[in-house]
């Protein structure tokens, strides 16, 4: 097949989920045309079935807001007449699933049909989709959508309860190619993080206010008073400057190592102890389920599609939103004892296993199918 992906290139889960998605579809012999703003961060090869189309938007004064929408229906439309794209998987509502219908209506114009498959992926629905201002577009451009997905099954239940859906949602999970998260520490540079005595707890996210890193600082606060520990923290995002204060603020300043933006996050993962994701909301939480393919144990909040990765008891625990001393309770029964540590690991690695991206890319590719086939019928 030809496939079209349009996706936020950046560091956040969709663009990895889209990037993925799209590397492995390649793999399995399809012919995959990236089109965004700016390539894939995780998109690194580029051979004979993988193309990169970028969407530019000329900048024009008298605009106060730059038409990025207008820009890529124009890109589809060009790039699906010139590649012969037979389908469109847009991920991402905003603007990605609108700006699609609108390539698909210029391009019945000229007798092509191109069907468009939208996933969404959480706060294109739960945070930025619901609001008034831009609900009556979202929802319009997920019913015109050939084919919807959710990343969980929480996801689509938040769909369906938040909008007026006329269509029926597929869950395909986030997933992961665990060839990339071996499980393999003899290359862990952890003597260059922390003393050996010392557990490494690691919190990766993009640093929004829903990611509650201040419950991420406190639940450590907790742990390094009761045991020798270092945090890894990995991303940038709003909430730096205010969590660099707040470790100033509790003394832990020399405890904390702020990683930035990073494309390691596997040799980061090898050598954690404890995945930290306390959440406000999370449809998925893709950067929890690389973790306990690194082995790493997950103590989260119980919110959105969580629990349907982190299985408490077994990869980790789950706490309700904000209980920092649950969540401390549970991160030091994990790490006060070296074999149940160990068991923890061993099952989170097990957990990960069935999100292997085996598992799941061909539940896509029979989705690319059967919505190609009943568009034959039309
Ligand atoms: O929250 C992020 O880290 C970024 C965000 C995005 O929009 O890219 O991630 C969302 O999509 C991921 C991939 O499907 C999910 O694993 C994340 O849970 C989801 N984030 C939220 O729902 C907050």
């Amino acid at each position: 097949m030809k496939i079209g992906i349009v996706c936020y290139p950046t560091f956040g889960g969709s663009g990895v989920v889209a990037t993925e998605l799209g590397l492995e579809l390649s793999k399995r012999g399809h012919e995959i045309h990236f089109i965004t703003y700016k390539q894939p961060v995780r998109l690194e090869l580029l051979n004979k079935n993988v193309h990169y189309h970028e969407v530019n938007v000329p900048e024009y004064p008298l605009f106060h807001y730059q038409p990025y929408e207008l820009a890529l229906s124009s890109k589809l439309v060009d790039m699906v007449k010139l590649h012969k794209i037979e389908i469109l998987h847009v991920h991402y509502a905003i603007p990605h699933a609108y700006a699609a219908y609108m390539a698909k209506k210029m391009l019945i114009e000229e007798g092509i049909y191109v069907p468009i498959v939208t996933t969404l992926h959480g706060t294109d629905i739960t945070l930025v989709g619901s609001h008034p201002f831009y609900k009556p577009a979202v929802t319009f451009s997920i019913n015109k959508s050939d084919a919807v997905t959710a990343v969980s099954k929480s996801l689509k239940d938040d769909t369906l309860r938040l909008f007026d859906i006329k269509k029926d949602i597929h869950v395909v999970s986030n997933f992961i190619d665990l060839t990339k998260f071996k499980n393999d520490y003899s290359d862990c540079q952890r003597a260059m993080m922390a003393n050996d005595d010392e557990k490494i707890i690691t919190h990766i996210s993009n640093l929004r206010a829903v990611k509650r890193i201040q419950d991420v600082i406190k639940v450590f606060y907790n742990i390094q008073k009761a045991m020798p520990a270092k945090l890894m923290l990995v991303g940038e995002g709003p909430e730096r400057e205010k969590m660099d204060c707040l470790c100033q603020e509790l003394g832990i300043s020399d405890k904390v190592i702020f990683f930035g933006k990073s494309n390691e996050i596997n040799k980061i993962l090898c050598f954690s102890d404890l995945f930290l994701l306390p959440s406000q909301t999370e449809s998925f939480g893709l950067a929890a389920l690389e973790a306990m393919a690194s082995g790493v144990p997950v103590i989260s909040s119980n919110t959105g599609g969580i629990p349907e990765v982190n299985v408490h008891g077994v990869s980790g625990f789950l706490s309700e939103v904000g209980d920092v001393e649950d969540m401390t309770k549970n991160a030091l029964y994990i790490l006060s004892d070296d074999s149940r540590l160990r068991t923890f690991k061993n099952n989170a690695r097990k957990e990960s296993v069935k999100f292997d991206l085996h598992n799941i890319v061909p539940q896509y590719e029979a989705i690319y199918q059967e919505t190609l086939a009943k568009c034959m019928l039309l």
